[in-house]
């Protein structure tokens, strides 16, 4: 497929960028709001109950004509009616891409080949919430027929990092009653631990896996299966009482020995990283229940009409996403830290590696040419106040740019004495810290020693983004995904890359399905690989 955009380096915006970063990368954060009073409530915007203020980031009235200048260049627009209407824009794959659809309201009608899609999507939402009101009304029992006490989630990638993200978002919503734990690694501890205090008779097992193919997804859902039946007595029929399927795949879940009764779809325009709100969020719907569900979906749906409609500069995932790319592109800054002062969230930043890396790590546009400038920073982070006791220092002190994400809300689920008001006066603290640091003179008149000084003085000049909303709710973290999720969008349309297929984890499938079996042979096997994994393969072989 051939696009008509020009190429990145040579769209107007771009180069006028290129030259204004060089009168703008000198000007000190100091400066800008002394000039500027009101800089601190001029560069805001605010949408669906998230305020995002951008005021601490490097740039100047005319930084943020230019990059929307890039935006209507990279033809956005375009691209953002292109997904909403479901063209085929994952083109590796020829995918639509509708994750929208999933939290598209009833009378809704989006269509995939002339197929309205929304009343499927809605069917499996009743589908889900009918059988989580059986599970927690006690109705659904387990083989010996004890009620189900604990929901064990079986996937990985994109089946179990928005799952994992969104049951300790919303733990505070969530049925006690119940003990939810999430197996994903092939590594057998991760299930050896996950079940090892679970009674068989009260445990039911969801295997999310969109594919119903992955190595170890499959692996876990045998092992689930073996110590469902041997902690049952060994009756089969135990497994369609213990047992439901989240997948695309009819037949294989079939043939895996689950009750396709029992299984809830969803369809292959949904990429694996944004599932969490089809049927690959049965956990979550489970956890916190329907109701709480579909306000969570309320939540990415607002933002999904705001990215939609709303004019590129009060736009929150546009404005964010071209922040990223001056500091990606301009600053060459290689990372970016999502800091969220919310205990709650403390999965969030690794639901996003998954989100912004695997979506925009990508070397080609979609015409399939090299690039000459970089895509995806490298996302990460902790929650604060935790991550201020470690890797705050190199943020503040150390030689490189890294813009950050703070995130914080007004008020705490579950108050307890001060501890909020000392959590949020830690994150303004530290986003004031970095934009405006400290001086040698202001170091000096704290009556520090000459041979001191340097060591303590903080340079400041380092930007962040501040979102603040008034309390972590359901609809809240939906429309916080769905604000990072079309802010990832935006970086892939400017970049002219596929922000929808994942090649490089195709690769990493294929590639352990050949070695398996030169590990389990009995007779030392031929080996074709480089000498180091040849060598590896023999040391290895010789420790089992
Ligand atoms: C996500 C990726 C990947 C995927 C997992 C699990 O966008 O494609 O992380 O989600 O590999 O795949 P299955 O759901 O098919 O098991």
């Amino acid at each position: 497929m051939k696009t008509t955009i020009n190429p990145l380096t040579r769209r107007p915006a771009w180069k006028a960028l290129t030259a204004h970063y060089k009168a703008v990368k000198a000007l000190h954060l100091r400066d800008l709001f002394a000039a500027d009073p009101k800089r601190g409530e001029r560069f805001t915007a605010e949408e669906a109950g998230l305020f995002l203020d951008y005021s601490k980031n490097r740039i100047t009235g005319e930084t943020v004509k230019l990059l929307l200048q890039l935006a209507k260049e990279s033809g956005l627009r375009e691209r953002i009616n292109a997904m909403f209407r479901g063209d085929r824009i994952n083109i590796t794959e020829n995918r639509a891409v509708l994750h929208v659809a999933l939290r598209a309201p009833k009378d809704a009608c989006i269509t995939v080949d002339g197929k309205n899609v929304v009343p499927e999507v809605h069917a499996v939402l009743e589908k889900m919430a009918g059988f989580c009101r059986r599970v927690r009304g006690g109705k659904w029992k387990g083989h010996t027929g004890k009620p189900i006490r604990n929901v064990v989630n079986i996937g990985i990638g994109g089946s179990d990092l928005g799952p994992v993200m969104a049951y300790e978002a919303l733990r505070h919503y969530s049925d006690r009653a119940l003990t939810f734990r999430f197996v994903s690694n092939v590594d057998g501890i991760d299930f050896v631990e996950a079940t090892r205090d679970l009674d068989p008779a009260e445990t039911l097992f969801i295997v999310s896996s969109k594919t119903f193919t992955t190595l170890e997804t499959m692996t876990n859902a045998e092992s689930a299966r073996k110590w469902l039946l041997q902690g049952l007595g060994g009756d089969a029929r135990a497994v369609a009482r213990h047992f439901v399927a989240v997948s695309t795949s009819t037949e294989r879940v079939a043939a895996f020995g689950i009750d396709t009764a029992n299984m809830f779809g969803f369809w292959d325009w949904v990429g694996g990283r944004y599932s969490m709100d089809s049927a690959i969020g049965l956990s979550t719907l489970l956890a916190i229940g329907p109701e709480r569900f579909r306000a969570l979906l309320g939540g990415f749906h607002r933002m999904d009409e705001h990215f939609r409609t709303a004019p590129f500069e009060r736009n929150l995932p546009v404005l964010m996403a071209l922040l990223a790319i001056w500091y990606n592109d301009f600053f060459g800054a290689q990372t970016v830290a999502v800091l969220p002062y919310e205990q709650y969230l403390k999965r969030f930043p690794a639901y996003l590696q998954q989100l912004t890396m695997e979506s925009n790590g990508k070397r080609v546009t979609l015409d399939g040419a090299v690039v000459n400038y970089d895509t995806s920073p490298i996302y990460w982070g902790e929650p604060g106040t935790n991550g201020q006791h470690s890797f705050y220092q190199l943020i503040h002190q150390g030689t490189r740019l890294i813009p950050c994400d703070f995130i914080a809300f007004g008020r705490a689920l579950t108050p307890l004495g001060r501890h909020h008001d000392i959590l949020m006066a830690n994150v303004f603290a530290q986003a004031e810290a970095l934009a405006f640091g400290k001086t040698a003179a202001e170091v000096k008149a704290e009556g520090v020693p000459d041979w001191l000084v340097p060591h303590q003085v903080f340079e400041g000049n380092r930007p962040s983004n501040t979102i603040l909303a008034p309390q972590l709710t359901p609809e809240t973290l939906g429309a916080l995904i769905a604000l990072y999720e079309h802010s990832v969008f935006t970086q892939g349309a400017i970049w002219n890359i596929g922000p929808f297929d994942q090649w490089g984890v195709q690769l990493g499938k294929v590639l352990a399905q050949r070695i398996v079996p030169e590990l389990e042979s009995r007779t030392p096997p031929p080996l074709k690989h480089d000498s180091s994994t040849n060598n590896l393969i023999r040391r290895y072989r010789a420790m089992r």
